[in-house]
């Protein structure tokens, strides 16, 4: 029908060939003239391309969002596809658009999307070699080309225009400013002497930087759809998650080519997307949540991984892979888990289930379970912070769903305290030299608000309001933790620099749609106050 239209409206482009004469896709500008004219015959396909493709890229192949194609949403759990299209999906940037489509184009939508794609490019290492780009002009240099103290040093995702700028930590000068690839997530992972940093995005791009030499080494696309990034403890190796293949990748640091590819697949052959990787440094292992199967895997790097010691255990499956430099240890759990957080030793993972509402610590040394949490209401362990409290751990965490920050006492794993917020929140930090946590209410209404708490009575002691209207999340702090960087969450933003002890503003610094801080002393040095 719309074809029959188009060819009416806009005939001679039928005949120059920019309308697909299939009546799939049509390209943004056309499908957007169709739309203003004739919206209720839309078909899905220019839907998709209308409403869907800038966050999930024009081939449904995942960009800033996931890709839209059977083998991931089959896998969906909660609230089905219409649904999610009508109303939007808790704890992500997917809207609603049950104000926009009827339930005709939703149920039509739907349909679309659960249609296999005609050709799945495979994203092997000869896919992920050739992607490979090393900067011809980029030249190492011998000592850091500024004058600022390289461990105090800050990186500023801005997300408005996908860029990072370089902070110097104590004057909050911007050293550089470079662009990043599409939509960066999960924080950027640096070498452990700080003189690196990897940068990935969510359509799998990985790119390489020297903040010495204040130049972009290279990039290399690990994967189609990826999820964050893991550095090893000797810095020679940088393992990408990946939702799209069902992979992990594992980079060498030096020049960014393939060393191992894992295809991901579960004690009884099935696939699983991998929710994240995280490092594992006194252990010299990644440690990987998978999505899809109740396991656990943890692939070691270091010159003698910890096997003779697992391998007679019945709960490791297999035989190690002698001639493997990376051996792979997998272990079942009860529930997928899909969100970690490490006590400080790295013996302990918390884990929390999507599915399921709370979460399980598994003791890493025996591969088994041995506590459930008591966490309801979607915690956000990946965002978890510790402190020393009396003669324990605690360790903190938002709630993704509800107005709550959970604290539990890491010798008991009980939930010792539960501080009511001002609404759901995503990133909490803190620092070992300052009294205070800070947690924000990002998911909530009142995200314009950021939440101080003291550590010692958990209590809010201050509640922050910067620029009311605006969205606030995400803090980092300098090295000496005398100061705390607060983002202005929106395209016209800024970074906030308080005086971590006062509580006052110190300083403003107009930013992009300033996401994630990384401090390189904080992040290096794996502060309790922060994530890893
Ligand atoms: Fe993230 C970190 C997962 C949505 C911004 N996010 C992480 C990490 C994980 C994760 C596993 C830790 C990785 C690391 O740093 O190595 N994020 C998820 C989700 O599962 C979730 C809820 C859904 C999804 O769409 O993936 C999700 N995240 C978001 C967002 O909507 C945010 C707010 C905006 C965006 O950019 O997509 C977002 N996530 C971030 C940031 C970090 C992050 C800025 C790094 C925080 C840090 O300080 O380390």
């Amino acid at each position: 029908m719309i074809r029959h239209i188009g060819f009416i409206d806009l005939g001679g482009l039928w005949f120059s060939g920019k309308v697909n004469i299939l009546g799939r896709v049509l390209g943004t500008a056309i499908a957007a003239t169709f739309w203003m004219q004739i919206p209720a015959k839309a078909g899905p396909a220019e839907d998709y391309t209308e409403h869907c493709a800038e966050c999930h890229g024009p081939g449904r192949l995942g960009a800033q969002g996931p890709a839209m194609i059977p083998e991931t949403l089959k896998r969906m759990r909660g609230p089905n596809l219409a649904e999610v299209i009508r109303a939007g999906r808790t704890a992500t940037q997917m809207p609603g658009y049950g104000d926009v489509l009827d339930e005709a184009r939703i149920a039509a939508l739907v349909t679309f999307l659960k249609t296999p794609l005609a050709v799945v490019p495979d994203w092997g290492k000869a896919e992920i070699t050739a992607s490979r780009v090393m900067d011809a002009d980029y030249h190492a240099v011998e000592a850091p080309a500024w004058d600022a103290d390289p461990m105090n040093i800050t990186l500023v995702v801005e997300t408005g225009d996908h860029h990072v700028s370089v902070l110097d930590g104590d004057t909050f000068d911007v050293l550089d400013r470079f662009a990043t690839p599409f939509a960066v997530h999960g924080g950027p992972k640096f070498s452990p002497d700080g003189r690196y940093v990897f940068i990935m995005s969510r359509d799998g791009w990985v790119q390489k930087y020297d903040i010495w030499a204040l130049q972009q080494v290279g990039r290399v696309r690990a994967g189609i759809n990826s999820r964050n990034i893991a550095m090893s403890r000797d810095g020679k190796w940088l393992a990408v998650a990946n939702y799209l293949p069902n992979s992990l990748t594992i980079l060498s640091t030096g020049d960014l080519t393939v060393a191992k590819v894992f295809e991901i697949k579960g004690k009884d052959g099935t696939p699983s997307r991998v929710s994240a990787v995280y490092q594992a440094p006194p252990r010299e292992s990644f440690v990987l949540a998978l999505k899809d199967v109740p396991e656990i895997w943890e692939v070691f790097y270091g010159a003698n991984p910890p096997y003779q010691g697992f391998v007679h255990d019945h709960r490791i499956e297999g035989p190690p892979e002698i001639d493997n430099p990376f051996p792979v240890r997998r272990i079942s759990v009860p529930d997928i888990l899909d969100d970690f957080f490490f006590d400080q030793s790295y013996e302990y993972i918390m884990g929390a289930s999507r599915a399921n509402d709370g979460g399980q610590v598994i003791d890493l040394v025996i591969g088994q379970k041995i506590a459930d949490l008591d966490l309801p209401g979607m915690p956000h362990l990946g965002s978890g912070i510790t402190w020393k409290y009396g003669d324990t751990t605690v360790m903190a965490t938002p709630h993704l769903k509800d107005g709550v920050v959970s604290v539990i006492d890491m010798t008991t794993w009980q939930t010792v305290k539960r501080i009511r917020t001002d609404g759901p929140g995503f990133f909490m930090r803190s620092h070992e030299n300052t009294p205070y946590a800070w947690v924000d209410v990002f998911f909530g209404p009142n995200k314009d608000k950021m939440h101080v708490i003291d550590k010692q009575t958990m209590k809010i002691v201050r509640t922050l309001d910067p620029e009311p209207g605006k969205t606030v999340a995400h803090v980092e702090f300098t090295r000496d933790g005398k100061y705390a960087l607060v983002s202005i969450w929106e395209d016209d933003g800024a970074v906030i620099v308080y005086n971590a002890q006062t509580l006052e503003e110190v300083k403003r610094l107009p930013m992009r749609k300033p996401s994630g801080k990384y401090n390189v002393w904080n992040k290096i040095t794996f502060s309790e106050g922060t994530s890893h």
